[in-house]
């Protein structure tokens, strides 16, 4: 989004998705064969795999609409999946889409740790399984100053997070996108931001029933530049709060650093709830244009709204804090 140092990444160090694809289809042949010579009773990993497609696919089966809803047109998929920030896939808004077949979605796991009674590692299948996984059409506001309408598919983190049992030491919960620069160029690049990605909430966010893990989008698996397997979606807060691809998530006593705050701590706040009276150092917050599927939808601004337009449910999370304190 806004590194004023910014480095693109070099083409050279981009493999094309043939060559790409032809490499994984041969680790995998050799993995089936590994696997058919030291144990001929196990499954191979392409049979697991399609196991566990079954499984998604029965998930994604019944979508119910959450309340929660807004009733907005949502934004064209194109859209959604190839306008994107995510940074470790590259800095243009058109580099993730196109380098999103780097990312291994499968096996993943994420480890919930800190303050919690059940900390551990866990296969992404085992954290989904007792959720039920609902639609949820969100809007969502990027700091930069364009908003979408996304029908996200996911279920509340603070489901999640009762499951693992907070303590009463738990205040803030941070989370971490995956390091690996293999999976993702944009964290070889020197010039850039601090990898991990990190992002923090505060618990009562976290818990509030807005806050949303997403699985997915238009009823269907998360495309992988929108932050598969798996990412945060807060919708009162600015994007850059909804951090994607999710390897980690612990409770803590203390606010963690996070990514965007420590790069520019005047821009980029803890909190970064969508403020219109707040402007950003470098421009205002005032207006936003909302993406649509033609040239001249792109141009129009409209109002932004305190809160993004969730303020009746949010709002009162921060009685008593001056909002241009903790922008
Ligand atoms: N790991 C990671 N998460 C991230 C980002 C990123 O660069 N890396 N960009 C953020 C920003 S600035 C925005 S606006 C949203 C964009 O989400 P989308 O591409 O699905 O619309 O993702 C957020 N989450
Ligand atoms: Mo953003």
């Amino acid at each position: 989004m806004l590194i004023r140092s910014s480095s693109k990444i070099k083409s050279s160090e981009i493999t094309s998705h043939s060559v790409y694809q032809a490499r994984r289809d041969f680790m995998r042949d050799m993995g089936g064969l590994a696997l058919a010579g030291l144990a001929p009773a196990a499954c191979s990993s392409t049979e697991a795999e399609g196991q566990s497609k079954k499984t998604q696919e029965k998930r994604f089966a019944h979508l119910e609409r959450s309340p929660f809803s807004t009733d907005e047109t949502p934004t064209p998929h194109s859209k959604i999946t190839h306008y994107n920030n995510f940074y470790e896939l590259g800095t243009g808004k058109s580099d993730p889409a196109k380098y999103a077949h780097r990312l291994r979605t499968q096996p993943w796991s994420v480890t919930i740790d800190g303050a919690v009674e059940k900390p551990g590692t866990y296969q992404l299948e085992d954290i989904l399984k007792p959720h039920t996984l609902e639609e949820r059409i969100y809007r969502l506001r990027c700091v930069e100053t364009w908003s979408m309408v996304v029908p996200w598919v996911g279920f509340s983190l603070g489901d999640l997070l009762k499951r693992f049992q907070p303590t009463s030491k738990a205040k803030f919960v941070a989370f971490e996108t995956l390091h690996d620069p293999e999976q993702m160029p944009g964290q070889r690049s020197l010039f850039s931001l601090q990898w991990p990605y990190a992002e923090g909430l505060r618990m009562d966010e976290a818990l509030h029933p807005l806050t949303l893990l997403a699985v997915g989008l238009y009823g269907e698996v998360l495309p992988s530049q929108n932050g598969a397997p798996i990412r945060l979606v807060v919708p009162w807060k600015y994007g850059f709060k909804s951090i994607k691809s999710l390897v980690r998530i612990t409770l803590l006593e203390e606010q963690p650093p996070t990514t965007w705050h420590l790069m520019a701590p005047d821009e980029y706040g803890f909190y970064a709830n969508v403020n219109p009276d707040v402007s950003h150092p470098r421009w205002s917050q005032a207006k936003e244009r909302r993406l649509g599927g033609s040239f001249f939808e792109n141009l129009i601004k409209q109002e932004t709204l305190p809160f993004n337009g969730y303020a009746e449910q949010v709002a009162h999370l921060y009685q008593g804090m001056d909002l241009h304190q903790h922008f």
